[in-house]
């Protein structure tokens, strides 16, 4: 699918900030796959579809996982880790998008998890640095974005751990799991 076509699908079911937060998350993994010899056309793709699906009404997402084939774990835990593996099926079901690092940079984007790819690893970076995040330590990560990719992973991955700690949140498994895994990565 071209961009064009994947930005008129992607709009209309997004806010305006949400759209543009997509457009930036898109610019940033273009950038990242430059510097690390990843298909620009992937992460584009994958950075444009992946949070196609964060506002479908939670009652349909659920629904939706249900009847899939996606761990129905998903179900006990926030709704926020939803919308990334909803969406991977649907851009499949009803666009064709069957690319596996395309389908699971999608699908992963919001926890990470063990053995992450490097497509799916500039969308969980991009989407955490894009410009107009405001995360504290953000500038670090960045500084680290241009240096080690792995690195920087470990820190998105540590950041958004310690901050979900900090508000007795539930964490899904896949998050601790991407934490270990880019952990064991870094500097090698
Ligand atoms: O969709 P975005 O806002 O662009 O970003 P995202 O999909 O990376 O994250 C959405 C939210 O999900 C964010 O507030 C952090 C939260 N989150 C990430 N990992 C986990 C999580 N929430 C829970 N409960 N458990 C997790 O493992
Ligand atoms: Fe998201
Ligand atoms: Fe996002």
């Amino acid at each position: 699918m071209r961009k064009d076509e994947a930005i008129k699908i992607v709009q209309p079911a997004l806010t305006e900030e949400r759209f543009k937060h997509t457009l930036r998350v898109a610019e940033t993994a273009v950038g990242l796959a430059d510097m690390y010899q990843v298909s620009k056309e992937k992460v584009e793709l994958a950075a444009i579809f992946h949070d196609y699906a964060k506002y479908r009404p939670l009652k349909e997402m659920k629904e939706f996982i249900l009847n899939s084939q996606l761990p129905n774990d998903l179900l006990d835990y926030h709704h926020e880790v939803w919308h990334g593996p909803v969406a991977s099926v649907v851009v499949e079901e009803q666009f064709g998008i069957n690319d596996r690092e395309i389908k699971d940079a999608i699908r992963y984007h919001t926890t990470g998890k063990a053995g992450l790819g490097i497509v799916e690893k500039v969308i969980f970076l991009a989407d955490y640095i894009e410009p107009g995040r405001s995360f504290p330590g953000i500038e670090k990560v960045r500084d680290m974005a241009r240096k080690d990719l792995n690195h920087a992973c470990w820190m998105v991955s540590r950041n958004t751990i310690q901050f979900l700690l900090s508000k007795n949140a539930t964490i899904y498994p896949d998050s601790f799991h991407a934490y270990n895994y880019f952990l064991t990565l870094m500097n090698k």
